[in-house]
């Protein structure tokens, strides 16, 4: 059996199955991904809630784990090596499942790069430009009286909304047949757009039907419901 001991965030959360991978995680659109990921494969895990009220983030346990203090984390006791492979970003812990459980990640070729390339585009664009739109919205930043901030993030999401619509033309997912880690890491995302943040109509989300389309089919999943109220909120 694995020694988690060894991992100081194991003080503060406890694994009662060390033997299976400990999520460190909340249920936003970054942390769904990956319990979403873990209900679809099947793979043995623990959950562990990291609360934001309380600050859970900033602890030195949880930065033991993630020095950049956000969620999700993962602690596999088993990882490439046999040995137990502690992680943080979503879309590096996604590459790592998929390769572990050989489902949503094409073990090479094309489909595979492809695959990353999509996961990317979530990362480095629609996850921080969705956020930040977001914070103009719906948080803090909606008092402010400028608003060219809000604006700017409006138009690159729409923008982002268009690339993502072109590519679904004619395609199930964003792999085409295949679903795979990138619809994983995309749909949270745009259902958080237009569900929580309440910004649908800022963006035009009814230009984009394909989009819509692939949103509903990514919820209607049962692993979906699942991964979505995962860690269960205190
Ligand atoms: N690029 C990171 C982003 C993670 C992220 O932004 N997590 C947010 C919640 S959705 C968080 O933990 N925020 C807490 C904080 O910044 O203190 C990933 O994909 O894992």
């Amino acid at each position: 059996m694995s020694d988690l001991n060894a991992f100081p965030i194991s003080a503060r959360w406890p694994a009662q199955h060390p033997e299976r991978i400990q999520l460190y995680s909340l249920p936003t659109p970054n942390g769904v991904k990956v319990s979403i990921m873990l209900e679809e494969t099947g793979l043995a895990y623990e959950p562990h809630l990291v609360r934001f009220d309380t600050n859970d983030q900033l602890s030195p346990e949880f930065l033991s784990l993630n020095p950049n203090n956000k969620i999700p984390a993962i602690i596999d006791p088993h990882g490439p090596d046999g040995e137990p492979l502690a992680l943080f970003e979503s879309g590096a812990i996604l590459i790592w499942l998929g390769d572990k459980s050989g489902q949503f990640l094409a073990r090479d070729g094309r489909e595979r790069y492809e695959t990353i390339q999509w996961l990317m585009f979530q990362m480095g664009g629609i996850g921080p430009m969705f956020g930040q739109l977001g914070f103009f919205h719906k948080f803090a930043g909606k008092e402010y009286e400028d608003k060219r901030p809000r604006d700017r993030y409006v138009a690159e999401s729409r923008r982002l909304l268009g690339v993502l619509e072109k590519r679904l033309e004619g395609r199930a997912w964003l792999m085409g047949d295949h679903y795979t880690i990138a619809d994983i890491a995309t749909f949270p995302w745009v259902r958080n757009l237009v569900g929580f943040y309440e910004a649908g109509d800022l963006v035009g989300f009814k230009d984009f039907p394909n989009v819509q389309r692939v949103l509903d089919a990514f919820v209607a999943r049962p692993a979906v419901k699942r991964g979505l109220e995962i860690p269960a909120r205190a």
